[in-house]
């Protein structure tokens, strides 16, 4: 027992939670199948996760860079609220877990993280389950982003407890039920985004695994809707030529280094030059102007590597995936880290959706303060940008400019209205920091209010509503639904002569 233990921490720690090495694995696994030589196995190995690495670099880069600034200004106005952000969310449930303080939320408490482990584990079987028995399920698609599904199994861990708090006693029956919600959710949403991303990366065979599934589905929609029904069509942020002084907006490193130079830049004068030496962010003899023009090109710095990580593995990825998806796993694609979309939409919608994204938050956040919320959020810089320019990418994708403006900016005061809602009801906020990306401020709080109300008749609307999802979708595409995984150019052509 003790040895079976040892190798699934060893797996878990190093391969299932970390994206590079299980994107690697994955290759080596699809190369192998598809009976290449050792020396095309290890050099795929090796790019794919080198290229994961990058990314890897470029989003972590922007992340270390831009999210202590936005804290930082909770800090300088002495705001007691909570950061919402993936990271300050998996904090704030380990801490409530730690907490055997009286105050503490009894059905939390005590609790170990190594229950989530498992959870991770189990949920992500039922994954490859869902997909294996595909002809009945409709899954397609496969979560591989293990740290997202740290961070998820801990907030689902929580927010279930909470429902159900009578079973803080029974780990099996609290994991079976968990298991079963988050699997599904993984599954479920991961297939949700496989027309979307078949669109936008004309075929590259992949789909996202990450926050904002849901999100980027209905957004999509609602871009495609937009599209259709207005008499003057929105275009494609890539088609927009401007002219005059302008044009020089047309150039993607251009634009991103002077609007984030914009809005970091006063961002960081509200900041104010002591109070940024003060927490270390620049030493004393740094001059201000040029801390705020370097900290802001940096943006653009850490997003062409973003890309670069995207290019350098996305072909070994699609390539040796048709290995699994021939063979083993039939008929399925990877979901993968939603940055990944970067490398294929138009580059300027990242921008414009983080933006648009940031407004809605920030006047969301405004309104709170001014309706004397109990429960204050700050901006957290991972659901502002990740989820916000991945939103814009897909929105300009269908929709246009117009878009690419509007569903982000939705998404910002979703993003802060729901996560205020959630965690303040759950708790969680008082551990300083919820997940708050989109899926996680609008389907679990959705999930968690049914339940929580209707009890294991609110368990079994919500499972049931999961597993009709891909079943609604299959039966409005009878004739391309698998074709668009299985044969993308085929699919494109019935779907252009009227076979649905
Ligand atoms: C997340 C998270 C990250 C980022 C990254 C984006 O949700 O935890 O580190 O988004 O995956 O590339």
């Amino acid at each position: 027992m003790d040895i079976l233990m040892g190798i699934w921490t060893w797996i878990a720690n190093n391969i299932l939670t970390q994206p590079a090495y299980f994107i690697g694995v994955i290759v080596v696994l699809g190369y192998a199948l598809l009976k290449k030589p050792w020396y095309d196995i290890l050099a795929g190995f090796i790019k794919a996760v080198i290229g994961y690495q990058i990314l890897a670099v470029g989003s972590s880069g922007l992340t270390n860079a831009f999210r202590p600034i936005l804290v930082g200004l909770q800090e300088r106005f002495n705001m007691s609220a909570m950061v919402i952000d993936p990271y300050f969310g998996q904090n704030a449930v380990q801490a409530a877990m730690e907490d055997t303080s009286a105050s503490a939320l009894s059905f939390i408490s005590g609790k170990s993280f190594s229950l989530v482990m498992f959870l991770l584990l189990f949920a992500f079987i039922l994954n490859i389950v869902l997909v294996a028995l595909k002809k009945f399920t409709k899954c397609r698609a496969l979560f591989t982003t293990g740290h997202v599904q740290v961070q998820q199994a801990s907030t689902a861990f929580f927010l279930i407890l909470f429902c159900f708090p009578a079973l803080k006693e029974q780990d099996w029956a609290t994991l079976a039920i968990m298991t079963i919600l988050l699997g599904l959710y993984w599954a479920v949403g991961s297939n949700l985004c496989i027309g979307p991303s078949q669109e936008l990366t004309d075929g590259a065979g992949l789909t996202i695994a990450h926050q904002q599934m849901f999100g980027v589905y209905v957004s999509s929609k609602i871009a495609g809707w937009m599209n259709d029904h207005s008499k003057k069509k929105s275009k494609n942020v890539d088609d927009i030529k401007l002219p005059g002084f302008l044009k020089i907006f047309n150039e993607n490193l251009v634009a991103t280094a002077i609007l984030m130079t914009l809005f970091f830049g006063v961002i960081l004068v509200i900041l104010g030059r002591d109070f940024l030496v003060a927490q270390g962010f620049m030493t004393e003899s740094q001059d201000f102007f040029m801390y705020i023009l370097t900290t802001s090109f940096e943006f653009a710095v850490y997003l062409s590597i973003l890309q670069l990580g995207v290019r350098t593995f996305v072909t070994e990825l699609t390539n040796s995936f048709q290995g699994i998806s021939s063979k083993l796993l039939k008929g399925s694609v990877p979901g993968v880290d939603c940055a990944v979309t970067f490398g294929f939409g138009a580059p300027n919608a990242v921008t414009i959706g983080f933006l648009f994204g940031a407004l809605g938050q920030f006047l969301a956040i405004g309104a709170l303060i001014l309706l004397g919320s109990p429960v204050v959020v700050m901006a957290g810089f991972v659901p502002l940008f990740f989820d916000n320019a991945t939103i814009g990418v897909y929105a300009n994708h269908k929709g246009g400019l117009r878009a690419c403006m509007l569903l982000p900016f939705l998404s910002g005061l979703l993003q802060v209205f729901g996560s205020a809602i959630i965690a303040g009801w759950v708790g969680m906020a008082a551990y300083g920091g919820y997940l708050g990306m989109w899926d996680w401020a609008v389907v679990w709080p959705i999930m968690t209010g049914v339940m929580k109300f209707l009890s294991y008749a609110g368990l079994a609307i919500a499972i049931v509503a999961l597993i009709a999802i891909p079943q609604i979708q299959y039966l409005r595409h009878k004739q391309t639904y698998f074709m668009e995984v299985e044969d993308w150019e085929k699919c494109k052509e019935m779907r252009a002569n009227g076979i649905k």
